[in-house]
């Protein structure tokens, strides 16, 4: 990698065609991964943004920058975006889109048009429940709960749940590809023993996405139904349950929270192999941790509604199922951990990401039994302990995943390498705000603050002024990766196949890859992460 010689511009799927239709009717799966990448980038800072006006908010005890309804929607927008327009469609629209093929050692996804299809569904459904949020935004916060979203609210729920529904259908039909390619489309030679544990990860995310989303998509179709012409479901005065629909939406939204988490842990399994120069250590039982959780996960939505009313026999056992959930998640930390052990370890910024997310999942698992536990989530429900649990899990987990993994697989997808020092410097900043913004609120929700209040008592203020300068932080650090990226497009060190030296498919043709993937379908010979067989000195080619 020493030459300064620029290579002669090969064909690849970036250069193989000009002009926006080449891009906007692509079946390519890489660039259909490049269009989510696009459009989920932007709603992350969209989503930010609402987040900055909520830290602002909470600067004070007064309810001084907005009032209780406006404060209502601006947190009700930010959950709606960052969990159905972001988190949800961002490792496995993106990465995953672009990834399983070339891991697997096929031309595209099994279904090139659907995969195009659910881009534009994605779209419409994003756009959708914008056009709610700017025509008047909704109220309910992001989980919709009756009899407030059908009987009370006077905002756009039927706009935004709309728009949420139809985002439903993209998630279904990547889970669907996703499927569909991993049992049909392998290399000759590439059994299922011999899958990335990304491949196992992304199998296991898609079951839940094809199984799960149509639970909420009719859920929230019926909430609408309900608004509009007073059917009697949810609603107790025409016979209907307003309990049935918490169930109806943890039912979706708990193995949700997987969809974010698993892909994430996918991206980790690839980046602790390639930095340990090891083999993961119990490949087997981390493969069938993936396909565990996305069962057990369907098992334990209850355990959001301990102080809803549910029976106390029904609360026990809903507890003692979110305990074996954790069993499978806590099976990868011990495996990536031993992975680590004796391996020969490097920091590069994927690395560090790694790091990142081992360490705040498990906090977030962590507190995610204590609040399975029923004596403790009666004390803390509905308080900011809450906001801290699930953002050390989404933001701490999912978005340390989805960024280690933009990081470690940019010279696949763009050709070039992103500045080494400055993605350092913003995976630090990422590490440092985020626990200076959501630790903190571990004590407030402990203390008694509750969640989804825009005014609150002043012996919390110290607490939530650490908690905003936090987030100030963390804002400058997730802009930094946005800076750096585009500029490697056109200054960044050119990367040539394999700039890590990794092993696994998609390090094995060029960089970009061409449109379909690999100049000759790849025979599969060897076991996964054959690290034993690959040289140190990074940059050189992968031996056979
Ligand atoms: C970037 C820094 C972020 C900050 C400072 C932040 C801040 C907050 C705060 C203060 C709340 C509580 C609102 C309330 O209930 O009173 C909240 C709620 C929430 N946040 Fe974040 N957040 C950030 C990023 C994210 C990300 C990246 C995600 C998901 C990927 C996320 C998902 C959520 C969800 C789902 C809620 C619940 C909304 C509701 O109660 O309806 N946040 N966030
Ligand atoms: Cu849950």
């Amino acid at each position: 990698m020493a030459t300064t010689v620029q290579p002669v511009e090969q064909q690849n799927y970036l250069n193989s065609n000009y002009g926006i239709k080449s891009w906007l009717l692509t079946t390519d799966h890489k660039r259909i991964g490049l269009l989510y990448l696009m459009s989920i980038t932007l709603f992350f800072f969209l989503g930010g943004f609402f987040a900055m006006l909520i830290r602002l908010e909470l600067l004070t005890p007064a309810s001084d920058l907005m009032q209780s309804d406006n404060y209502n929607k601006v947190f009700t927008m930010h959950g709606i975006i960052m969990v159905f327009l972001f988190l949800i469609p961002s490792i496995p629209a993106v990465l995953g889109n672009f990834l399983v093929p070339l891991m697997v050692g096929a031309k595209d996804l099994a279904f090139p048009k659907i995969n195009l299809a659910s881009w534009y569904l994605f779209m419409l459904g994003g756009v959708v429940a914008l056009y709610g949020m700017v025509t008047g935004g909704v109220d309910t916060g992001w989980t919709f709960y009756t009899p407030f979203s059908t009987t009370y609210s006077n905002t756009n729920v039927v706009t935004v749940a709309i728009g949420v529904f139809i985002t439903g259908f993209s998630s279904i039909f990547t889970g669907l590809n996703i499927m569909v390619t991993v049992h049909r489309m392998r290399a000759p030679g590439m059994t299922w023993g011999r899958l990335p544990l990304f491949i196992w990860s992304h199998y296991a995310t898609s079951v839940i996405m094809v199984l799960g989303t149509p639970v909420i998509a009719i859920t929230l179709l019926l909430v609408a139904l309900e608004r509009l012409f007073h059917i009697g479901i949810f609603n107790s005065q025409l016979g209907g349950d307003p309990l049935l629909f918490q169930h109806l939406f943890w039912f979706y939204s708990h193995p949700a929270v997987y969809i974010m988490i698993l892909p994430s842990m996918a991206v980790i399994s690839e980046i602790v192999a390639c930095y340990s120069r090891k083999r993961i250590f119990g490949y087997n039982f981390v493969a069938l941790a993936s396909v565990a959780i996305a069962v057990f996960g369907f098992l334990v939505w209850a355990h959001h509604m301990f102080v809803a009313g549910i029976s106390v026999y029904a609360a026990m056992i809903f507890s003692l199922l979110s305990f074996l959930v954790a069993i499978p998640s806590a099976v990868k930390v011990f495996n990536w951990t031993a992975t680590l052990y004796k391996g020969s370890v490097h920091f590069d910024t994927p690395m560090l990401y790694a790091f990142g997310f081992i360490g705040l999942f498990t906090i977030g698992g962590l507190t995610g039994l204590f609040l399975a536990s029923i004596g403790i989530d009666v004390h803390v429900h509905d308080t900011y302990f809450v906001v801290a649990h699930f953002h050390y899990i989404m933001v701490g987990g999912a978005v340390m995943g989805y960024l280690g993994g933009l990081h470690f697989w940019w010279p696949k997808i763009s050709g070039r390498l992103y500045p080494e020092g400055w993605a350092k410097l913003s995976a630090l900043l990422i590490f440092v705000g985020f626990n200076v913004t959501f630790f903190p609120q571990f004590l407030l929700g402990y203390l008694g603050m509750p969640r989804r209040y825009a005014a609150y008592p002043e012996e919390f203020q110290v607490l939530n002024v650490l908690s905003t300068a936090g987030a100030s932080i963390l804002a400058v650090g997730y802009v930094l990766p946005m800076i750096y990226f585009v500029w490697s497009l056109r200054y960044g060190k050119i990367a040539g196949p394999n700039p890590w030296n990794a092993a696994g498919l998609e390090w094995r043709t060029s960089s970009p890859p061409p449109t379909y993937n690999f100049e000759e379908t790849p025979i599969v010979t060897w076991e996964a992460y054959n690290y034993d067989e690959i040289s140190e000195e990074k940059g050189v080619e992968v031996a056979g």
